[in-house]
């Protein structure tokens, strides 16, 4: 048996002894920065803080409680992660990953994800909503993965495939329920997310280079939890809300006989305006109620 598995198992045997049988969810969620909103919308449930549960790491960013909590939502039964862990807080990936092992052993099949992501695609706004149909995982391009260190052949293949990650099917059906929740259409997107690091925003020049590469929103989870998912054949729908423009062009100093001189001054004018956690913090709330609205009908339609 793998230490992984052991780990899982600890956690899931805890949690089994203290959910009623009716409570056992088919669907997890996980909630983005300010996004927790959603954990409150579920009826009939049972919490449990992240430090309660043994092999649990704990959430320490402002926007994340830290509790894991069972109920229903939209007529189904889910485990919502109130709370996510970064990789940035200094959790390795796995640890990051390691709740999405549990819903597993639990019985989870489907995985909806939040999160709040910096836009990049210079034709969308902030406060857009983004489904994601593939990522560009940075990290995992130089090695560092949720899934690195012996694999725990109890969850799945040690060279998983990626290529559907993000299943078609879902994505449609959340395009569907996107039309009766009344998500204007005009701020409903696909794109692809890339996945950094943190816990710095990116400089304008690393968000130019990722613009490049094809990446239409970039933020600092989920790519380990979805890549987790996959492992162990549970399907994901991942959505991020763009909180902030992220800048591409920086202050740049031109000698006078520049012809760049202009657009150099203009930008001076008006400044660059650079992501803050507030400022993605606030984005979160204004549109946590469409989202919960949003992910209501997803729910009744899964
Ligand atoms: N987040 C972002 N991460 C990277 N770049 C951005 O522009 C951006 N906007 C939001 C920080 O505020 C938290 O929100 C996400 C990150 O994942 C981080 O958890």
């Amino acid at each position: 048996m793998s230490k992984s598995f052991v780990a899982v198992s600890g956690a899931v045997e805890y949690i089994r002894a203290n959910l009623p049988e009716h409570a056992v969810p088919t669907i997890g969620i996980v909630c983005g920065s300010g996004l927790g909103g959603l954990g409150a919308r579920l009826s009939d449930t049972t919490t449990f803080d992240y430090a309660s549960i043994p092999g649990f790491a704990t959430s320490s960013v402002v926007g994340h409680a830290g509790k894991l909590v069972f109920g229903e939502y939209g007529g189904k039964r889910v485990v919502c992660m109130v709370g996510r862990l970064h990789y940035y807080e200094g959790h390795d990936l796995p640890a990051t990953a390691f709740p999405i092992r549990v819903m597993h052993q639990l019985g989870v099949k489907t995985l909806l994800l939040t999160n709040a992501a910096g836009g990049l695609n210079p034709a969308w706004n902030a406060g857009d909503l983004v489904l994601i149909y593939d990522h560009l995982s940075l990290p995992s391009m130089v090695g560092q993965s949720a899934l690195r260190g012996p694999n725990a052949d109890e969850f799945g293949p040690r060279f998983p495939a990626l290529g559907e990650a993000y299943p078609v099917e879902l994505r449609r059906l959340a395009v569907e329920a996107a039309k009766e929740a009344e998500v204007p259409s005009e701020w409903l997107h696909e794109g692809i997310y890339a996945f950094v690091g943190g816990p710095s925003y990116e400089t304008p020049a690393e968000s130019r280079a990722i613009r490049m590469l094809g990446a239409d929103a970039i933020g600092m989870s989920t790519v380990p939890e979805v890549i987790t998912a996959v492992h162990c054949g549970i399907k994901v729908l991942a959505v991020s809300l763009l909180t902030n423009r992220v800048p591409t062009e920086r202050g740049q100093l031109v000698l006078p006989q520049d012809p760049a001189q202009k657009a150099a001054d203009a930008l001076e004018a008006t400044g660059i305006d650079m992501p803050t956690h507030e400022e993605v913090l606030a984005m979160s709330a204004e549109r946590s109620a469409l989202v919960e609205q949003w992910f209501e009908v997803i729910l009744q339609k899964l």
